[in-house]
């Protein structure tokens, strides 16, 4: 279905069928507004941006490129088309026609993962309120700009849903998703990576690297669920989703580039002395980040995600295409976990596995990006690995939360830990030599920050001295 622009809120869900339900998100929409203006990207209402939008959502329909003042994108509610044939893939409801409502027994889970998915939106934007000011490009800008106004547009999918589902309680907790706030002592955001801060550009590739692939891996198990108007809603989202898990991977990729030249071109590894991020630097962000992530899948062990497979509120990544009975009650599945003082593997109850089974799929997938990475190193003729570490590294959540482990895997005791802390995670002062690189913004088109390399095309293949933000 085409989306109908000649609405207040474009939709391709016919919501002007459905009039209290469009009042009341009319009603939400200029809540909305002020919060992207109080809240989002700072000082940039003015800016004129080139952006992506998405006119139906189709393949040809969803990348139409062209210069929107950020404030007046049209936020939308936009569901991939419906399968008038899906049935639920998996747990005790396998076979049954997709849920087009809410079952009754399922309501309050299924309220759960739309808050706690709904909730990273608004806090991702926060976090990278203030990296305008420092863009190292104005392809750079505009790539955060971008990747800001989808997950503004990904709120908008889970507000929909809770709206037009959930009743009164989904109305408040779509007031709430924008009264809490990333890092607000008294009213945080729900997951931990969502409370910490992105003062700088390493940071915020890093986490559209790592943390929004979570997004990625966390929306196609929703994409599995019964309810179908969530499953199509997480189907158009992971779309949108892989932009922006490319513009970390290059923006990481483009920094490794520009250190790799300095450091051939001038013979020497400080690069620090030539302005560049040295390449021990990276690697403690990438440690930081990927366990920080790694928390976001939950305990290695979980009834709640049991109880969500069974229900079939949420499934595996890519459930369709795995050969198995979409049951698991008789399949158990390796871990690893604490057991007498140690880290052991261990075999469980599948169920109980399903969100260790999906931080294991996202891990394989963070390793493909960093053998890319390694290969921009290995090229240039330097000797350095970048590694993604254990995953009981330095973790907050599940078995592993408190433990010293190094990242190659061992226990550490306190003091072992304590000496090496400092060569494993960014300190004070990296963080401080990263803050002192990011500069005024660089607005001239074409031109890039010392510390890194333009990128290999422009989007939508601009050449390469595209004007991406007219500032006026
Ligand atoms: N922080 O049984 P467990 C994205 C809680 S990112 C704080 O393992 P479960 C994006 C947990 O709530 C994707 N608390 O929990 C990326 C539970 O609390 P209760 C976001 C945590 O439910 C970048 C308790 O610990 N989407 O889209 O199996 C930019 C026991 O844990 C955390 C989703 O997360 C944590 N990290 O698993 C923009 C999908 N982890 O019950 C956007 C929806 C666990 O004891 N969420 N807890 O009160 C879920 O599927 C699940 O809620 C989780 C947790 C996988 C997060």
């Amino acid at each position: 279905m085409a989306i109908d622009y000649s609405q207040l809120i474009p939709n391709n869900v016919d919501l002007s069928s459905d009039r209290r339900l469009q009042r009341a998100l009319e009603n939400w929409q200029p809540r909305f507004l002020d919060w992207w203006k109080d809240m989002g990207p700072d000082g940039t209402s003015a800016f004129d941006v080139y952006l992506r939008t998405a006119v139906s959502t189709d393949t040809n329909g969803w990348a139409n490129f062209g210069y929107v003042k950020m404030p007046e994108y049209r936020w939308g509610i936009f569901l991939a088309e419906r399968d008038q044939n899906r049935q639920i893939a998996f747990g005790d409801n396998k076979g049954k026609p997709a849920w087009q409502d809410v079952p009754g027994e399922h309501r309050s889970t299924l309220r759960r993962l739309i808050v706690t998915q709904g909730d990273t939106e608004p806090a991702s934007v926060e976090q990278q309120r203030l990296l305008g000011k420092t863009a190292p490009s104005l392809y750079d800008l505009r790539n955060l700009f971008q990747v800001n106004v989808e997950e503004g547009r990904h709120l908008w999918a889970m507000v929909y849903l809770l709206h037009a589902y959930f009743g009164r309680d989904g109305r408040e907790e779509a007031e709430a998703m924008l009264e809490r706030h990333s890092g607000d002592p008294d009213k945080p955001r729900i997951l931990g990576a969502f409370n910490e801060e992105t003062p700088d550009w390493l940071s915020f590739f890093m986490f559209t690297f790592f943390t929004d692939r979570d997004g990625k891996y966390q929306l196609a198990s929703l994409a599995e669920s019964g309810f179908d108007p969530l499953a199509r809603s997480c189907r158009f989202m992971l779309t949108e989703e892989a932009h922006h898990m490319f513009v970390g991977e290059t923006g990481v990729g483009r920094i490794i580039q520009r250190t790799c030249e300095l450091m051939k071109e001038h013979k020497t590894d400080d690069v620090r002395a030539l302005g560049a991020i040295d390449l021990p630097t990276m690697q403690k962000y990438l440690n930081f980040h990927f366990s920080v992530s790694l928390d976001l899948f939950g305990q290695e062990a979980s009834t709640n995600a049991a109880n969500y497979y069974t229900q079939g509120v949420k499934g595996r990544y890519l459930e369709t295409r795995i050969a198995d009975d979409h049951l698991l009650v008789n399949d158990t599945y390796e871990i690893e976990t604490m057991e007498d003082g140690r880290i052991v593997k261990k075999a469980v109850p599948a169920l109980q596995a399903l969100n260790e089974r999906l931080r294991q799929d996202y891990i394989e997938d963070c390793a493909r990006g960093v053998v890319r990475w390694n290969k921009t190193i290995e090229k240039a003729g330097i000797n350095f690995e970048m590694r993604l570490p254990h995953r009981a590294f330095d973790r907050r959540i599940g078995a592993f939360a408190g433990q010293r482990v190094s990242p190659d895997g061992k226990l550490l005791s306190e003091a072992e830990w304590k000496a090496n802390e400092s060569k494993w995670l960014p300190t004070d002062e990296d963080r401080a030599y990263i803050k002192s690189l990011m500069g005024p913004a660089v607005t001239q088109p074409g031109k890039f920050a010392h510390w890194i390399a333009p990128p290999a095309r422009g989007i939508n293949n601009q050449p390469a001295d595209f004007e991406y933000v007219r500032f006026n």
